[in-house]
């Protein structure tokens, strides 16, 4: 049932111990690199000062700016020790460059196996990576850790649907890793393969990479025939594995022999309470080459105070609401995505994709919102697309205080990512 039970069920006053124990030797290696030496210095932390892993609090935050901007001065060891670099996919300006030493992409890729064992994959399963390869950190961080977990291991990438399946069926694949909005893409190729994945012997997929819904998962859980857990990460701190859902399905496991955990209100940047939504801040607790201290996320969850009733000691984020960055405002009107989302994945009528634009007409902001119907629905008469046009605009609109405009449209006609969705569209100028 456990990968490693000693480290997931430590009793917490151990497992903080052990937090105390690698918080300090994080600092000493972080020491080494210009960026951190001089950060605290100003900051006046030791490593021998630090007496609880609370203490880290005297720590400065980092910043994606600071990743950024400081390259090769964050580095604790000499390039020469560095065997790979990932980079995040960021849309503005440069990428972050993250680098691992050989001892970090052990250390990643068993936290990988440790996960996907949480969730019941075996070494006798077939794991089929379907997240691209290369840069992005999903495709060689999961694919490293089926391998230490024993798995069959089969290096899809992302995107080329038909071999997807067709590898599926040649392979009869049990274990998949995808993006959650392609997975529901997915299944138009399935269907127009006239292959239905209830009849393949997938059981597991883990999902994960973009912000989803509950009601997203419950359909992927549906079609495939399958249980899906969610998978966090950031290639700041390594990649994916640093927070995932155990069999019981209720929030992620933090790995927190491997992170620092704090939840933080953004605006005042004190801890939030227990339950409440707050930006989600990490520390590397055993990344050598290029450990990162109190990184802020942008991503927004809460901390769930209960213990977990499948015995591992780690603390449980809530699914991932959104990011601080992500918030659309739209006449004065704060707007999360994740609302739109959780509103059209509740309506069955309603397909597996949407997209939200955004524009400016003499200085008013309207929102349309793009929504495919499912075939079955938009085959109806003129008269039922009206009333499911009005029925989607008030929900929206009891949910977000705005009324935006609906537009149906057919099944498979917005434009589709292999990647990461791209749900919004803010054509006002700024
Ligand atoms: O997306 C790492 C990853 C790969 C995670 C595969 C899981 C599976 P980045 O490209 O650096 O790394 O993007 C990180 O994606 O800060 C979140 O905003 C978002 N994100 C990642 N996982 C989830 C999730 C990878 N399960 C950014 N739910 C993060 C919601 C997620 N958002």
């Amino acid at each position: 049932m456990y990968w490693d039970k000693t480290h997931e069920t430590m009793p917490r006053p151990a497992l903080e111990a052990l937090q105390l124990e690698r918080l300090r030797e994080t600092l000493r290696a972080a020491q080494n690199s210009p960026f951190y030496k001089e950060r605290l210095q100003q900051a006046g932390v030791t490593p021998e000062g630090l007496g609880s892993p609370g203490d880290a609090r005297a720590i400065p935050f980092t910043t994606k700016e600071d990743l950024r901007t400081q390259g090769l001065g964050l580095l604790s060891r000499p390039l020469e020790d560095m065997v790979r670099l990932h980079a995040s996919s960021g849309t503005t300006g440069q990428a972050t460059v993250i680098y691992y030493t050989r001892e970090d992409i052990a250390t990643w890729a068993e936290l990988l196996a440790r996960s996907m064992y949480m969730t019941g994959m075996r070494a006798s399963d077939v794991f089929q990576n379907m997240m691209g390869y290369g840069l992005f950190t999903g495709g060689l961080g999961f694919h490293y850790g089926a391998e230490r977990l024993g798995a069959l291991t089969i290096p899809a990438g992302a995107g080329n649907s038909r071999r997807q399946v067709q590898l599926m069926q040649q392979f009869s694949t049990t274990a998949l890793h995808i993006i959650p909005s392609y997975a529901l893409y997915l299944l138009v190729t399935f269907e127009s393969m006239g292959v239905d994945p209830q009849d393949l012997p997938l059981r597991l997929a883990f999902i994960g990479a973009e912000p989803h819904t509950e009601d997203v998962r419950c359909r992927i859980e549906e079609a495939y025939g399958l249980k899906a857990f969610n998978s966090y990460g950031l290639s700041e701190l390594n990649g994916p594995g640093v927070a995932f859902e155990c069999p019981e399905q209720n929030g992620m496991h933090v790995w927190e022999d491997h992170f620092l955990l704090e939840v933080i209100n953004p605006r005042t940047l004190e801890p939030a309470a227990p339950g409440e939504v707050g930006e989600v801040v990490l520390t590397n607790l055993s990344r050598r080459g290029m450990p990162v201290l109190r990184y802020r996320t942008r991503d927004l969850a809460a901390l769930l105070p209960e213990t977990c009733p499948c015995g591992r000691t780690h603390r449980r984020l809530s699914r991932i609401q959104g990011r601080t960055d992500d918030m659309l405002i739209l006449k004065g009107v704060n707007i999360f995505p994740m609302q739109i989302e959780r509103v059209l994945m509740a309506m069955p009528e309603v397909g597996a994709n949407y997209l939200v634009e955004l524009t400016r007409e003499n200085f008013n902001d309207l929102m349309t919102v793009k929504v495919e119907v499912q075939q079955e629905f938009f085959q109806e008469d003129l008269k039922y697309l009206k009333s499911l046009q009005k029925k989607i605009t008030n929900a929206l609109k009891s949910e977000l205080l705005v009324t935006p405009l609906v537009e149906l449209v057919e099944p498979q006609t917005l434009p589709r990512s292999e990647g990461k969705a791209l749900r919004i569209a803010d054509h006002r100028e700024k």
